[in-house]
């Protein structure tokens, strides 16, 4: 039997046990389109409205499941309109693969129409670029593909497909199956060794982050961590992969950390780092540990030999997946009880913050939706200040999902929560958007409503870029340019996309408003109306402006 390579690709995918894609339609890639035809069900291909939407469900979608999130998109713009959820797979560290139609081998190399060298483009923005060129080699590269996206560090591949590679005949049988990816495992010696290093310390503290825990990494690295009493902080927009509801948990090391937070970090004598990249955010900019050598005592175990040694070199390197490390450390005692106490303490004392300015107050909203929401709940978000309230003002006990993108890209959170209906539709899941994050993606309404998919979307709607404006007011005071925002009808642009939808413009109407949105089959978007000064839990827009404006004046 023969069958073209868009066949092949298809069938090789749904043998390696892909069940969704998204995806924008192009010519380039009919072959593809006319074998998923057959699939609903096996295959099943989420229609997007923009391939930026698409891509962020793919990352989404892998980052959620584990399995490799699979995007089709076309050549040229389709792959540069790809590209924001190509990057934000690989900060993420999120499996996925990115098929990219591709002009034919006939025609390569003139700047054809819409062509594009993908290794080039892409070669430093994902893990792996490549290009099929003979169908012949279609099942050896995407099986490669496929393995690439999840070992080690996950991450995203783009494989091009020439139009006539994906025309070609071929009697080459689809794949049967993946190749199995193998978590390291400590030996025993690294493991006595992390043993007497955390014997000899005063102030310990786990730093956890990454990708690919399981259950089980997970309730035995928790057990691990309240057996020897030791606090835990998640690196940045990590803090969904340990459950907050334990003592030792502490907070997250991300943007706008909390000063018991950086203080943890910076005072710490020894940190066990486990699965983590270490990032800006994580490290306050890279200040908390100095470059290359860090003052404090560095356990960093990671599945990756790439990530080891990276950044910092360690004071004992350990290549081993988390769970596989979890699972093999015995209990220490020391005497940090009180370390560990007075950081919990801080930690709870952050959920207090001020009534905010304005008609609906984001610190009550937070209070009633960390006790009603169901403990699977998702929750997403793009950028923007309002993320401080599911990143900093949410507990995520072991059932909850946080996905918010290390990239820190605008329009993440609304394709992230479809793609999480698609994967859950069981689930309740809650994006939270800014206005301007919201109407960055905002077209996907569309695809959610086609595919059934329909989240529930709280537009915090302030009228500004305020993250923006932040930076404006501390570095240029009272010199307003470019952050200011009109938008159009959020409710009536929702309705139009057969979303239940509503206004909220005080505090107390908020509950009500929110039950009726868990209540409505086809999602719903809530626009709540947010004060501009209530521009960070903390501080206001104008306490922000007077600050600098004294401080200029200070300095003049
Ligand atoms: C794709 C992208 N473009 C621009 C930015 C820069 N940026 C970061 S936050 C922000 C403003 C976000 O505004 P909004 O969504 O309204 O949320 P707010 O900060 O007002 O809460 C901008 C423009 C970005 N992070 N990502």
């Amino acid at each position: 039997m023969t069958r073209n390579g868009g066949r092949l690709l298809v069938e090789t995918l749904i043998a390696l046990g892909a069940r969704k894609s998204f995806g924008v339609p192009g010519e380039s890639y009919l072959a593809v389109l006319d074998a998923l035809h057959d699939t609903r069900g096996k295959l099943d291909f989420v229609l997007c409205r923009n391939e930026g939407g698409a891509a962020f469900m793919a990352s989404a979608y892998g980052k959620l499941t584990g399995s490799p999130g699979i995007c089709f998109v076309t050549r040229g713009p389709g792959a540069t309109n790809a590209s924001i959820g190509i990057h934000t797979a690989m900060q993420d560290s999120s499996p996925m693969l990115v098929f990219v139609g591709q002009v034919g081998t006939d025609m390569k190399g003139r700047e054809a129409f819409q062509e594009i060298d993908y290794r080039a483009v892409f070669g430093t923005v994902a893990k792996w670029a490549v290009e099929i060129d003979d169908v012949s080699r279609l099942t050896e590269i995407v099986a490669r593909a496929w393995t690439t996206a999840l070992a080690g560090r996950p991450g995203p591949v783009v494989i091009a497909l020439p139009e006539d590679m994906l025309s070609a005949e071929t009697d080459l049988p689809p794949l049967r199956g993946p190749s199995p990816i193998f978590e390291p495992a400590p030996d025993s010696d690294a493991i006595a060794s992390v043993g007497a290093l955390l014997a000899g310390a005063s102030k310990p503290l786990i730093l956890i982050g990454g990708a690919n825990w399981t259950e089980a990494g997970r309730t035995a690295l928790q057990a691990f961590a309240e057996s020897s009493d030791i606090p835990v902080v998640a690196a940045f927009r990590f803090q969904d992969q340990f459950n907050n509801h334990s003592p030792v948990f502490v907070g997250e090391a991300g943007v706008g950390m909390l000063a018991h937070v950086k203080a943890l970090l910076r005072d710490a004598d020894l940190i066990l780092a486990i699965n983590v990249r270490f990032g800006e955010m994580t490290t306050d900019g890279y200040s908390l540990l100095s470059v290359p050598e860090p003052t404090q005592k560095l356990i960093h175990v990671h599945a990756s030999d790439r990530e080891i040694g990276k950044i910092y070199v360690p004071t004992l390197g350990i290549q081993a997946g988390p769970n596989a490390f979890a699972k093999a450390l015995t209990p220490v005692s020391g005497k940090w009880a009180d370390w560990r106490a007075a950081a919990r303490e801080a930690y709870e004392a952050s959920f207090n913050a001020p009534t905010q300015p304005g008609p609906v107050d984001m610190v009550a909203v937070t209070a009633w939706l960390r006790e009603a929401l169901p403990p699977d709940v998702i929750l997403t978000n793009g950028a923007g200040n309002f993320t401080v309230w599911p990143n900093k003002f949410f507990k995520f006990g072991p059932e909850a999902r946080l996905l918010a993108p290390q990239s820190g890209a605008m329009g993440y959170g609304l394709p992230a929560a479809i793609a999480a209906k698609v994967a859950f539709p069981e689930r309740t899941v809650v994006c939270f958007a800014g206005d301007g994050d919201f109407q960055m993606n905002c077209q996907e309404l569309g695809t959610a409503m086609q595919a059934g998919a329909q989240p529930i979307v709280l537009v915090l709607n302030n009228g500004i870029y305020g993250t923006i404006r932040a930076h404006q007011e501390r570095n240029y005071p009272a010199r307003v340019s470019g952050t200011e925002l009109e938008n159009p009808d959020f409710v009536t642009l929702a309705r139009a996309y057969g979303f239940h939808a509503e206004r909220v413009e005080r505090t107390a109407d908020f509950p009500a408003a929110f039950q009726r949105a868990l209540a409505s089959s086809k999602g719903a978007v809530l626009d709540l109306t947010i004060s501009p000064e209530a521009l960070t839990p903390r501080q206001t827009l104008s306490q922000m402006r007077d600050a600098a404006l004294a401080s200029q004046k200070a300095r003049a």
